[in-house]
């Protein structure tokens, strides 16, 4: 088998980027160092209730002074890229109403330094769901359109200091799952939502959500703009946002089922992408929603066709999807309105699409990948992708030994598999140019806390020790593979060539 590997060319282009992946907030800890200004979520995570462990990010995996070490996990798997996210609030500690914090530049010029000294490409995301809390006390975080002057002026300070060195700049990460979270359900900053949605009642879950979207995607094309304006040309990089993106399977081949899946992506990621690429919202969201769908300017139109360079996919798993507006289901049949917010996922013959695994969201169905990348290739003309995430969790509880965890046979099955259907995609005709599997490290996940390990290292959250685990060898050995191989199909290209 190895050798018959060995003949056959890989599926990725030889400057491909493989690489992991982490969050300002889920890795860096030194919540108060050096001038940082707290964020939404330091605030968050510190009201009782909020998180499941009751942790916080304060410490998180102190990847803040332990950067060096950490790239050093990185040298030894042979990654050629690490895709990581800036804390607005420690470069500008109260958004544009304050100074730059010069110390918060500093250790991020170090990062940088210290990646390109190893070689490593920074993939540079600048909102991985935290904000200044100065901006959320102010406006309500995305509600105000004025948050599009605050997000101008921080993309601009960061381009100015780091892009003679960051050639892949990331606005906003998984904005959906932000907007979901943060004005539908409640369950994340700033803890909006209303009527059966969530467990709080201070918010409006049927309008903020795309009231918030809405100034998001113009914030997304105000920092891709002043770049193609202001620094494409000296600093050549290039600008792209990153969203979850789930693959919806209608669990029928009915028509109904299936325009029920193709609206639930529409609600999903299409919300997103198509204004930005496309620049109009979904057609299936203008029907449902009508006048609450807020209305772009002549203005902002000019800017809004191809308004990115790239998109960044965020894809873990599939659901099941069955119509519930012409059809009625056992939760009864939805309202126009609400259809499009909640999911309809369904159960077919009492199962999910996918293994189940620890992460109630998780099922592993490898095909999905396949299936997400070919919908973004033929839906947004094979702009070029990147999977900017993609990863497996196991559960973290006093009775997970070290050995179980570092024993992660599971993960390794996981990626192997997902990973070879992205080379499916790719052999298709998809243009996808790298893949981070998340994480690097195991980390602080969000309301989970630290229940869940998503690292290819072991974190000792007592000793903050970290251990490589069965799945950074695999990986080594998988990238390592991969570039051999695909130096031979440049070979054969090259020889294809000169025979022509
Ligand atoms: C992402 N889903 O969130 C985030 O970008 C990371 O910060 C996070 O640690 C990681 O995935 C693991 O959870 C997701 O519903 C949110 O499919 C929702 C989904 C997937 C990922």
């Amino acid at each position: 088998v190895a050798m018959k590997e060995r003949e056959n060319p890989s599926a990725f282009p030889r400057n491909f980027l493989f690489g992991t992946a982490s969050s300002a907030y889920q890795f860096e800890g030194a919540f108060s160092s050096d001038g940082k200004g707290l964020n939404n979520w330091d605030v968050f995570s510190h009201k009782p209730g909020n998180i499941m462990d009751r942790s916080n990010g304060d410490i998180a995996v102190d990847h803040y002074h332990r950067y060096l070490e950490d790239s050093d996990l990185m040298e030894d798997m042979g990654v050629n890229s690490f895709r990581f996210s800036i804390s607005w609030a420690r470069v500008l500690p109260r958004g544009r109403f304050g100074k730059v914090n010069m110390a918060g530049i500093r250790h991020y010029n170090k990062l940088i330094d210290s990646l390109w000294h190893k070689g490593i490409q920074p993939f540079v995301t600048l909102t991985h769901y935290d904000i200044p809390q100065e901006l959320e006390d102010r406006y309500g975080a995305w509600l105000s359109p004025k948050m599009q002057d605050d997000f101008r002026y921080y993309a601009d300070v960061c381009f100015k200091y780091f892009g003679d060195r960051v050639k892949y700049w990331v606005t906003f990460n998984e904005p959906n799952v932000a907007v979901i979270r943060g004005y539908r359900s409640g369950i994340y900053p700033p803890s909006r939502c209303s009527g059966s949605f969530g467990n709080c009642s201070n918010g409006d879950s049927e309008r903020e959500p795309f009231i918030a979207a809405h100034n998001i995607i113009l914030s997304h094309i105000a920092a891709f703009d002043l770049y193609r304006a202001k620094y494409k040309k000296t600093q050549g990089g290039s600008v792209g946002i990153v969203l979850n993106a789930i693959w919806f399977e209608p669990i029928s081949s009915s028509l109904e089922d299936k325009l029920a899946a193709e609206r639930a992506q529409s609600f999903y990621m299409n919300w997103f992408l198509d204004p930005i690429i496309l620049g109009k919202y979904p057609e299936d969201m203008h029907k449902i929603l009508g006048y609450i769908l807020p209305k772009f300017l002549e203005k902002d139109l000019q800017k809004m066709k191809r308004g990115s360079d790239f998109i960044g996919i965020n894809h873990y798993t599939s659901f099941y999807i069955k119509d519930c507006l012409v059809s009625v289901c056992e939760r009864g049949p939805g309202n126009s309105r609400t259809e499009g917010l909640i999911l309809r996922t369904a159960l077919k013959d009492g199962n999910f699409i996918g293994k189940s695994t620890a992460v109630d969201w998780l099922y592993v169905y490898p095909k999905g990948m396949e299936k997400i990348v070919t919908y973004i290739k033929d839906r947004y003309n094979n702009i070029p992708m990147f999977i900017t995430e993609n990863g497996f969790g196991e559960m973290n509880n006093p009775n997970t030994t070290i050995e179980v965890s570092l024993n992660d046979v599971k993960r390794v099955q996981y990626m192997c598999s997902y990973l070879d259907a992205l080379a499916t995609a790719i052999r298709n005709g998809a243009d996808v140019r790298g893949y981070f599997t998340w994480s690097l490290l195991d980390n602080f996940e969000w309301i989970s806390g630290y229940t869940i390990r998503f690292g290819l290292h072991h974190v000792d959250y007592r000793t903050l020790k970290r251990t490589r685990k069965l799945s950074a060898m695999w990986y080594k050995q998988y990238i390592s593979d991969h570039k051999a191989r695909s130096t031979l199909m440049s070979r054969n290209t090259a020889s294809k060539l000169a025979m022509e």
